[in-house]
């Protein structure tokens, strides 16, 4: 490291990351190092650095750029990623863990010299606002300049903030390394490892580039953030933020957690509402009241599907000029297209899997898409023209309403409200769905995914479930819990609703906050009424909405439900649950739902029915 350098570390008068700064370089042995502060100039160099290097390539509309993953790097590796622990956990749920020395050992193995011939970046950022109190530093030393690349749209620069740490270690750690490339691609992907230390604060990741594996901020810092969340009482969760507009020019607050892939962006993004966040949320109590801040200020989104139809405000952002990095799409004379644009997709170009032909096809013989379905952009959130106002508060914004959805094409109605926060909690731990191209492995499979949240909960279970029912106390503006389901279909298999009807979902929701729409109780929660439905989809979507659709939608498939509350009393009777209310919950659920069965002798009950 050259004295600039060097004396930009030293500024910061902190021996915990000097530490940090050497052990990485021994280990690595980078040819150069290189500190970034917070100046514009040297976020700048980042930028062009993974131009130069050809991690990223120009693409044709200014600021565009494309960079690709390796072929087996597209999604999340959950197999290979892993708690380092000092002895066997039992969380209550499937855990994946390595003992620590073994764990650290073999990741040290393969960071061993893997930066030689490259540039470490080293990276000062913070999770949520800076200067506020859900901020926390965070450190990140990558020899990927498109993992920093990324890292500047998505999250604060904090260089200045980590001089307020006044030396101390209360900051989180990342080290990340593609590892040996070819072509750019890390190719040793049998040695693909994401290391979490819990007690350290700290992640390593190795021989990847997918930013789900690669970026520390992301899902790696979720997992420290969830621990630390719950050893003091605030929330760490898998959910957008955004204001719903609702009557008399109100602005309403809602968060909402859905599985990777399952529409959790495209409700953030929704036509004349505003977002504060699509990703990760940090949520505290302040003042009686639930606050919750963007832990980014960027979208790393999924861009299979979006077109001028279903997702108008990305698709302007995404085909006009402004920074953008595209991965994993198809590129032909400079022009991204992926699936679903809404757009004719040129019948050559060059892709994930290199020159791509339409009929290409993989090893198995079979065909291989133009772009990859977990095809992604990377923009800054202050490039959109939704961004809420107050996306930036150092003090987060009021929450009335959480959203818990999955993908669930068989179960759950469109929307539905809790009837208390425990049941709402309830319903958050029992989301089950199908899985997606977010993740390596098979897709459609249905998972259950408490909270949306499965993946990345880094604590046991029920201590999980525990913060989550205690978050209530002392509240004196207390959120009501919804649930939604965008993918049920009917018997021939066909969805039966429209992307956009979510709009509706959640201006209903936000009425209800304000006490102005009626609601049936039913056994699984509060619906809609027909008639408040059938004026909301003419105001929001100017449609007219069936009685018939609304019966379909929102009759009880009691089997169904019954057979979900099975599944759930066999994951739940596994788990050694603290808090004796959630079972209590699972119990009530089942008593409702079979008095409901003896009452209507029928499987699929009506929402009439229950008037
Ligand atoms: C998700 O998969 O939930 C994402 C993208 O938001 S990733 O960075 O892969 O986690
Ligand atoms: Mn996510």
């Amino acid at each position: 490291m050259d004295q600039v350098n060097q004396k930009k570390l030293e500024v910061l008068n902190n021996p915990y990351i000097m530490q940090r700064v050497e052990e990485a370089i021994v280990l690595c042995q980078p040819e150069k190092v290189t500190v970034i502060t917070d100046a514009l100039e040297e976020i700048q160099y980042v930028r062009e650095l993974a131009l130069r290097n050809r991690e990223e390539e120009k693409l044709k509309l200014e600021g565009h750029t494309i960079h690709f993953d390796g072929f087996y790097d597209q999604g999340r590796d959950k197999e290979n990623t892993r708690y380092l622990v000092s002895e066997k956990v039992d969380w209550g749920i499937d855990v994946n863990s390595i003992d620590k020395d073994e764990g650290l050992k073999e990741i040290k193995s393969y960071f061993k010299g893997s930066m030689k011939g490259k540039e470490m970046l080293v990276r000062f950022f913070s999770l949520g606002p800076t200067d506020s109190i859900f901020s926390i530093p965070a450190l990140q030393i990558t020899d990927s300049a498109y993992v920093a690349h990324s890292e500047d749209l998505l999250y604060r620069s904090n260089y200045e903030g980590f001089k307020e740490l006044k030396g101390s270690n209360q900051f989180f750690f990342f080290l990340h390394s593609a590892g040996k490339l070819e072509n750019n691609i890390s190719i040793d992907i049998d040695k693909r490892r994401i290391y979490i230390d819990l007690e350290g604060n700290s992640v390593y990741s190795v021989n990847n580039q997918y930013a789900g594996n690669s970026i520390g901020l992301k899902k790696l810092a979720l997992r420290l953030a969830i621990r630390k969340a719950s050893e003091e009482g605030w929330l760490t969760e898998h959910m957008f933020i955004m204001g719903v507009h609702g009557r008399k020019g109100r602005t309403t607050y809602f968060t909402g957690a859905f599985p990777s892939a399952c529409g959790k962006t495209s409700t953030a993004m929704l036509p004349g509402q505003t977002i504060v966040g699509d990703d990760i949320a940090y949520l505290k109590k302040v003042n009686g009241e639930v606050r919750a801040a963007n832990v980014e200020k960027g979208i790393f989104g999924i861009i299979a599907d979006v077109n001028p139809v279903d997702d108008p405000v990305i698709y302007q952002a995404l085909t006009t000029k402004r920074e953008i990095i595209f991965s994993n799409v198809l590129i032909k004379d400079g022009i991204p297209y992926w699936l679903g644009m809404g757009k004719d997709i040129p019948e050559k170009g060059v892709n994930y899997s290199g020159e791509w032909y339409f009929g290409k096809k993989d090893s198995n013989g079979n065909a291989l898409d133009p772009s990859h379905k977990n095809a992604r952009y990377t923009i800054q959130l202050e490039e959109l023209a939704n961004i809420d106002p107050e996306a930036d508060n150092p003090k987060g914004v009021p929450v009335d309403g959480f959203v818990y959805g999955g993908r669930d094409s068989d179960t759950t109605i469109p929307i539905v409200e809790s009837l208390d926060w425990n049941h709402g909690v309830f319903i958050g731990a029992t989301v089950e769905s199908e899985t997606t191209a977010a993740t390596l492995g098979k897709q459609g499979v249905r998972k259950h995914n408490p909270m949306a949240n499965l993946d990345f909960i880094s604590i046991p279970f029920a201590d999980y479930i525990k913060n989550h029912l205690s978050f209530k106390d002392n509240l004196t503006r207390m959120p009501k819990i919804f649930a939604t389901n965008y993918f049920l279909k009917d018997e021939q298999g066909d969805f039966l609703n429209a992307k956009i009807d979510k709009m509706v979902w959640m201006v209903w929701a936000e009425g209800r906050v304000h006490g102005e729409f009626d609601a049936i109780e039913t056994p699984v929660g509060r619906i809609p009424l027909y008639e408040d439905l059938k004026s909301l989809f003419l105001q929001e979507l100017d449609r007219d909405y069936a009685k018939e659709d609304y019966i379909k939608q929102f009759s009880l498939r009691i089997d169904k439900y019954l057979e979900k509350m099975e599944r759930m009393q066999n994951i739940f009777s596994n788990i050694t649950m603290t808090d004796s209310s959630f079972i209590k919950e699972l119990e009530n659920q089942i008593e409702r739902l079979e008095k409901a069965k003896q009452e209507f002798k029928e499987t699929i009950v009506s929402p009439y029915s229950f008037h």
